[in-house]
């Protein structure tokens, strides 16, 4: 069957009257179209019905939403209660973002203005976050108040917020009243040995701690605000970021500490370091972890873990899907009409998506189905996928900046990250030293789906043993990485109706 295939970006622009149907025709509002449903082996697959409900619409609590809709980040809070070795001040928090400065530091009714200009033009945007550029909880008048703000002008946009952890057990109350239900904190280790390492100085009670003893205040700050949220029904996710020969073995035990006290999601980020950067890892040679060591890490925690391999380590001023950044684009100030309009807009993209995300469940259960009849021997292949979003194999080889890579076996399709790399196609041609760089980024995976591909970085891919592969253009991704390995595997040919 061939199938008319809505760009995610066409999705969003179209209006109202337009929407129902979709690609596929219509299909009965059943309680699967109202509800989360992840994607094949997902850390979300074993969640209650009320809890999917709630993450639904998070790109980051959710790893199929991340396909669909936008977040954006308010950089609000500037000052900071501790020092992490892996930051200098000159830049975004490292906890949330990837070092380079932010732009601008916004005051509340700023940021507030810039949300609702965001909102206006971006029916996706699903999620305000307040992440820096320091701690929001240190900023905390400033940070409420522009919560606040959002709240009473955006009641259906979701507020998170991401912190050190320090201040929060002082915060609960306020946090629940404004409704702010995804609360992330960054715990790099619960052993004060351990931390220590990592954070050089807090300041607490209106004193500054170094050494071991600021390291038993932060923890203990930490677990404890943990606790509260989780009592408070606050879904909190905890980052921790991954430093070779410091924590790395170390993490397991957060794992196991943090899920004891009903964590949501881990998040384990690469330290990212560089001498060019000015923090205290940078310059002392701390290098962070390959993507290798990563993975190996995620995969000692095991499948219960509840591990989010879909982060960005976006900036503190970051704007649109998870990938994207869209945060230095002049976003004009919004009318009122057109503020009233886009909320609107935001509902009919929500019923268009739930559609969407209700026939690509139901694509990827058949085809995880299928991956049985692979031969148990059969070793697990990395796959790299170009997307633009929507969670289809939709976008040129040249065009991508990153690759969603996909582990596949016989029990399943699983995302187990991005690799970076810079953009091939450079306004129609091709860089060499740019294709040099891709290759090195896709070390281990064995073949790249895109919807399209030239001769030439498909043979130079193809010299480096990767597979380029255009026949699954435009199809939904956890299908179409099945097909290719069902392909591999046992000599099976594609077709459409695996899709
Ligand atoms: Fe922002 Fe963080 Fe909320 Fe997401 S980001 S405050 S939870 S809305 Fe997401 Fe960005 Fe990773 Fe953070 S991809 S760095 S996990
Ligand atoms: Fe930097 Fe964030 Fe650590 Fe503060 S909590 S020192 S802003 S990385």
């Amino acid at each position: 069957m061939t199938r008319r295939i809505i760009p995610l970006d066409v999705i969003a622009k179209r209006p109202a009257s337009r929407m129902c149907g979709g690609s596929t025709g219509c299909s009965a509002q059943s309680a699967a179209c109202t509800t989360s449903a992840p994607a094949a082996g997902s850390p979300t697959d074993d969640l209650p019905a009320s809890v999917r409900e709630r993450i639904k619409e998070h790109p980051c609590y959710s790893e199929e939403a991340h396909h669909f809709f936008a977040r954006m980040h308010l950089a609000v809070a500037p000052g900071c209660n501790i020092q992490c070795h892996y930051c200098n001040r000159k830049y975004d928090c490292a906890n949330e973002s990837r070092p380079g400065v932010v732009s601008k530091v916004l005051s509340p009714d700023a940021a507030i203005a810039k949300v609702l200009a965001v909102a206006a033009r971006m029916p996706q945007l699903s999620v305000v976050g307040i992440a820096g550029p320091g701690d929001p909880l240190l900023n905390a008048e400033r940070t409420f108040a522009t919560f606040a703000g959002i709240a009473e002008m955006l009641p259906d946009i979701k507020l998170c917020l991401s912190t050190n952890g320090l201040a929060l057990p002082d915060h609960i109350e306020r946090i629940k009243a404004l409704n702010i239900h995804h609360v992330t904190i960054t715990i790099n280790a619960v052993d004060s040995n351990i931390a220590r390492r990592i954070y050089p100085w807090i300041v607490y009670e209106g004193r500054r701690w170094t050494g071991l003893e600021a390291a038993r205040i932060l923890i203990a700050r930490q677990l404890e605000g943990l606790s509260l949220l989780v009592a408070a029904d606050v879904l909190v996710k905890v980052n921790s970021v991954l430093i070779p020969g410091i924590n790395d073995h170390h993490l397991a035990a957060v794992n196991a500490a943090i899920k004891a006290r009903g964590a949501f999601l881990h998040n384990i980020m690469p330290l990212i370091s560089d001498p060019a950067h000015g923090t205290h890892f940078g310059l002392t040679g701390q290098r962070g972890p390959t993507s290798s060591e990563l993975k190996a890490v995620q995969d000692t925690l095991g499948s219960d873990a509840r591990l989010m391999k879909h982060c960005r380590q976006c900036r503190a001023d970051a704007v649109g899907l998870l990938g994207q950044d869209r945060g230095q684009e002049d976003f004009a100030p919004a009318a009122a009409e057109a503020i009233a309009a886009a909320a609107d807009k935001r509902k009919d993209y929500r019923q268009i998506v739930d559609k969407e995300r209700t026939d690509r469940q139901r694509a990827a259960t058949v085809a995880t189905d299928t991956l049985k009849a692979v031969a148990a021997l059969e070793r697990a292949r990395l796959v790299a996928v170009c997307t633009k979003g929507g969670g289809r194999v939709n976008q040129h080889f040249g065009h991508a900046s990153e690759f969603q890579i996909f582990e596949v076996d016989r029990n399943g399709v699983r995302l187990v990250g991005h690799r970076r790399a810079g953009r091939y196609c450079q306004g129609g041609a091709g860089e060499d030293e740019v294709l040099d760089a891709v290759i090195a980024a896709l070390e281990g995976v064995s073949a790249v789906l895109c919807a399209k591909i030239g001769r030439c970085p498909a043979e130079r891919l193809k010299a480096a043993g990767i597979e380029t592969l255009e026949e699954y253009a435009f199809q939904y991704i956890e299908p179409a990485v099945a097909a290719y390995f069902r392909a591999q595997t046992a000599s099976l040919r594609p077709t459409a109706s695996s899709a």
